[in-house]
């Protein structure tokens, strides 16, 4: 009979789970469109429904092919290339400002749930659609200085260029994990997230938040409304359902 592997390692999401990021990203790209004296404005209805396309430049693109369907365009693909990663440098350091002036904290539980996962020797990794940037202006701010040595795997936009829900993010991390997706959990916040972390075949933990609470979790191991009181042994013990077979 296959035995399950034991729990041992956590895979976190960034925005949306490990912290409610998505306002500070609408603010920063509503910033970089006014530096460009460019008309456009995400509300927080379009946003949601733009945060359908993972990946802050694939959104751009996007929300500009949606406004020139059928019209030629001015800008030809390398036009509009070099433009959208003008546009995302500026938005990244519009949002990385917003995180340093404090407007974005770590959601509920997660804190002490990665403190006790590493006082019990789980090992931690992250598998983000976003950019290193910032994901470490982020954990700076709520982690320290150090932050990088709780997790032993980052991957991020820049090492896993197709973005959820395509699963290469978490390929990637489980392959320098070293370990199998039985042995791990994934947190996640999105449709897009829990779908690339599935087709990896990991167990997924969902923690919904405003922008994503009407999105499909079928397949979640379990949906959450945040990890308060979340800890490991509670972990464990949906690891191994997660991995038992409902009975026929
Ligand atoms: C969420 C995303 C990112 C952010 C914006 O990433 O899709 O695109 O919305 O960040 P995840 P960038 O939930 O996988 O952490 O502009 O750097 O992409
Ligand atoms: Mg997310």
């Amino acid at each position: 009979m296959h035995r399950t592997p034991s729990l041992q390692a956590l895979i976190f999401d960034v925005d949306g789970t490990m912290a409610d990021t998505e306002e500070a990203h609408r603010r920063a790209f509503n910033l970089a469109f006014k530096q460009r004296d460019l008309p456009w404005h995400w509300d927080r209805g379009l946003y949601s429904e733009l945060l359908r396309v993972s990946g802050g430049k694939e959104r751009i693109r996007h929300y500009w092919r949606t406004l020139t369907e059928g019209e030629p365009t001015a800008l030809d693909g390398t036009a509009m290339d070099d433009t959208i990663e003008q546009l995302h440098a500026l938005k990244t350091a519009a949002y990385e400002r917003l995180v340093q002036d404090g407007m974005v904290q770590l959601r509920p539980g997660v804190q002490d749930l990665i403190e006790a996962a590493r006082a019990q020797q789980l090992r931690l990794a992250i598998a983000t659609t976003t950019s290193p940037v910032n994901i470490a202006a982020l954990l700076r701010m709520a982690l320290g200085a150090d932050w990088s040595h709780h997790f032993q795997v980052i991957e991020d936009a820049s090492t896993a260029p197709k973005k959820k829900p395509h699963p290469q993010v978490y390929q990637q991390t489980l392959r320098h994990l070293g370990l199998p997706a039985e042995a791990a959990l994934a947190f996640e916040d999105s449709a897009n997230g829990l779908q690339a972390a599935r087709a990896c075949g990991l167990a997924t933990i969902v923690t919904p938040n405003a922008y994503t609470a009407r999105h499909d979790f079928t397949g979640a191991a379990r949906v959450v409304a945040d990890l308060r009181g979340v800890d490991v042994p509670q972990l464990r013990r949906w690891h191994v359902q997660a991995r038992t077979p409902a009975p026929a």
